[in-house]
């Protein structure tokens, strides 16, 4: 069975990151499953359409390695596939229907965050976020309406700008924004009441996984005395790191940082662009997910907790590849 076309432009949309943000690409990767269950033309046989999502799931899980939200999403859905009686009929309304309940089950996560972050926020308050995470915006907006901020720095975000998206979408909430390159953060702490950052990943031990300069900033405001808050859904805790998997950092190509015409006057230049790089528990002062405002150190109760079931039987997924199955 060939792979839709809809499903092969979601792929491609993730890994070129027209879609990206953690959750966005979640929602994406349920999205490009229902879809390809939608639009299965295939035998109507549960053993060649399970086959099928089989691939579907290794094409979406090799597009981005870090945000862990992407193999949670695919097996949120494809665990109810394995889960669900009957033939085929059963198995493919199984995939739309659980498709469909995580996109909406996410979007909701955004009301309790937003709701516990806008409490935790003091009035007046001055908030430094980096890059664009669409949890941190609704935090903030959420708290603005509450006249709770006064003032948002926001990083660009080098080398691909998404700190450009949270003025954009900031500013048209009316929250006054102010925009700083990357190396001015500590330059504008001692003025921040909180900093507010995203999550791609969340680990056992309660490290952040998140873009690229989240760690010097949480190092800053560690010095500065600042809370250093992370704003993250459950689902983009990872389950992989309990039986000892490190999060992959996903590297992207130098021409991220240069042109490529520029790029071939450096020719004996080495780049290297990490996008991603970790905070240890000891820089958070809380993580706000939807079901509240917890420790770090929390992390692994909720991971046992939300995926403990799946433990005996997680399948790691690296770049498409079922490394290890049926982990006792
Ligand atoms: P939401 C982004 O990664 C940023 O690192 C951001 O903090 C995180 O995803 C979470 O974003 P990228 O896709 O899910 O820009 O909160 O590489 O939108």
């Amino acid at each position: 069975m060939e792979v839709p076309s809809e499903v092969l432009k979601i792929a491609d949309d993730i890994k070129s990151m027209k879609i990206r943000g953690a959750g966005n690409i979640a929602r994406a990767a349920a999205e490009a499953l229902k879809t390809a269950a939608e639009l299965y033309r295939g035998p109507a046989d549960r053993r060649v359409f399970t086959e099928y999502i089989e691939k579907i799931s290794s094409l979406i899980l090799s597009t981005r390695p870090t945000a862990v939200s992407l193999p949670n999403a695919v097996l949120y859905v494809t665990s109810a596939l394995e889960n669900v009686g009957g033939g085929f009929e059963e198995a493919r309304s199984t995939v739309i229907e659980v498709a469909s309940k995580f996109i909406k089950e996410t979007l909701e996560a955004y009301v309790k965050i937003s709701e516990f972050g806008a409490k935790r926020l003091k009035d007046n308050s001055v908030v430094l976020t980096h890059c664009h995470s669409t949890a941190v915006v609704n935090v903030i907006v959420k708290a603005f309406k509450l006249n709770k901020v006064s003032k948002v720095y926001s990083t660009e975000t080098r080398p691909v700008f998404q700190g450009r998206i949270t003025v954009r979408e900031l500013s048209k909430h009316g929250v006054p924004v102010v925009q700083i390159p990357d190396s001015a953060v500590r330059y504008v702490m001692h003025e921040v009441d909180h900093a507010l950052v995203g999550a791609d990943a969340v680990a056992c031990n309660g490290a952040l996984i998140n873009k690229i300069g989240t760690s010097q900033i949480a190092l800053s405001a560690k010095e500065a005395r600042v809370n250093f808050y992370v704003v993250a859904e459950t689902y983009k805790f990872s389950p992989e790191t309990i039986i000892g998997e490190l999060i992959p950092i996903e590297h992207r190509p130098p021409e991220e940082l240069y042109p490529l015409e520029v790029l071939n006057e450096f020719k004996k230049t080495k780049f290297l662009n990490p996008v991603f790089d970790v905070t240890p528990p000891e820089y958070i002062d809380a993580l706000i997910t939807e079901i509240g405002v917890i420790p770090p150190q929390l992390a692994s109760y909720v991971l046992f907790e939300k995926y403990g079931w799946a433990l005996n039987k997680i399948k790691i997924r690296r770049m498409g590849k079922i490394l290890v199955e049926d982990v006792d």
